[in-house]
């Protein structure tokens, strides 16, 4: 009978550990900061749980399928979710007094909320729906977001207090809206995974320090842009078309894919083309949110030539090539760089200079 009580016991003490719980334990070592944080973090949880809420009646409703007909800073079309995904952070934010700017994929400029500042001395970067393609075909998508510290008292409109190196990152996760609504953070103490229970509203702890395996069989990759792609970049595809081991696993939508490589290894690439020598994914609040996860569970990221984390960005929507997953299987692409940098040295003829 004990073991019985003890067993039921033990799924209570998991279902109170809630994400606003784990927080706040975790910023304790924040100081002044925790409660801001731990506040923080609740605000981009909760306008998690308005995107899912719309995302599972998006068959069902107006205006959550489809295009709005309307471009975003990337030259790319704004599907309806993007527009109201966006909408939805602006407004948990607009009155939350954390945060005194918003960089979001879906606006050109800063979004300044001036009854924030001085007092929020946060800036959320955030991509609100990543992966909308994946929305009219019911397919995983996600949000992806990066808490910086605003730098100096005043605020700076061009955002040059952002631009610095993925390292200056405060906190950074996602949430993947997918078969479950899953809530993935880290605040520098590792990498925790909570899962919403729609019955209580709350999203539960899942998984703690979460550790990408030294070496899994995901290779994560759009394939059909390998024509465009350097030399090395095909030989690592032709590498793992050569050797037993490895799976092919793309959804066309970033989250999920990292996602599957933080819990099971494996390697996303997102390399530079031709047409896009910097690659189509965003630094500030793409890859180097990812990148500081990755880092905290024991992963790995990279350009191609250098860390991700230690990009200078050069304006809020920068594009960075991304390779990024398990340490073995990052360093395995690298070495297939390495190799053609190699070949490409000019051979030493040996003899002096005459
Ligand atoms: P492609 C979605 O548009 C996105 O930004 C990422 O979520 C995804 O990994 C990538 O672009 C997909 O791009 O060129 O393979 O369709």
């Amino acid at each position: 009978m004990a073991d019985e009580f003890q067993s039921n016991n033990g799924s209570l003490d998991r279902d109170s550990m809630t994400l606003a719980q784990h927080v706040l334990q975790e910023v304790e070592s924040l100081g002044a900061e925790a409660q801001d944080i731990s506040a923080l973090m609740n605000r981009v949880a909760f306008a998690g749980k308005l995107i899912a809420r719309r995302l599972t009646r998006a068959g069902l409703v107006e205006d959550a399928m489809g295009f709005t007909g309307k471009k975003n800073v990337q030259g790319e079309s704004v599907k309806k979710m993007d527009e109201y995904a966006n909408d939805v952070f602006i407004s948990v934010f607009k009155r939350s007094g954390l945060v005194c700017q918003l960089v979001s994929e879906e606006m050109e400029d800063i979004y300044h909320i001036p009854e924030n500042c001085p007092i929020g001395g946060y800036t959320l970067l955030y991509d609100p729906i990543d992966g909308s393609s994946n929305v009219d075909i019911n397919l995983n998508v996600g949000s992806i977001f990066s808490v910086r510290r605003r730098q100096g008292a005043q605020v700076d409109d061009t955002g040059a207090d952002l631009l610095t190196p993925g390292h200056d990152q405060m906190a950074a996760g996602y949430i993947l809206y997918g078969p479950s609504t899953v809530f993935v953070y880290s605040i520098g103490k590792g990498v925790h995974a909570f899962t919403l229970d729609p019955s209580l509203g709350e999203f539960i702890l899942a998984a703690e320090h979460v550790q990408i395996p030294a070496h899994g069989p995901n290779y994560s990759a759009n394939e059909g842009n390998l024509w465009q792609w350097d030399e090395h970049f095909r030989d690592y595809i032709r590498y793992v078309h050569r050797h037993e081991g490895y799976s092919g696993r793309y959804s066309g939508a970033l989250v999920g894919d990292f996602h599957r490589i933080l819990m099971q290894g494996g390697v996303f690439l997102y390399p530079g083309t031709q047409k896009n020598p910097a690659g189509k994914l965003r630094l500030m609040y793409e890859s180097a949110p990812l990148a500081f996860l990755a880092a905290q569970a024991d992963g790995k990221a990279t350009t191609g030539d250098q860390a991700i984390l230690d990009v200078q960005p050069t304006g809020i929507h920068m594009r960075s090539p991304l390779i990024i997953g398990s340490k073995e299987d990052v360093a395995l692409v690298e070495s297939f760089i390495q190799e053609r940098k190699m070949e490409q040295q000019p051979v030493s003829t040996g003899l002096a200079a005459s």
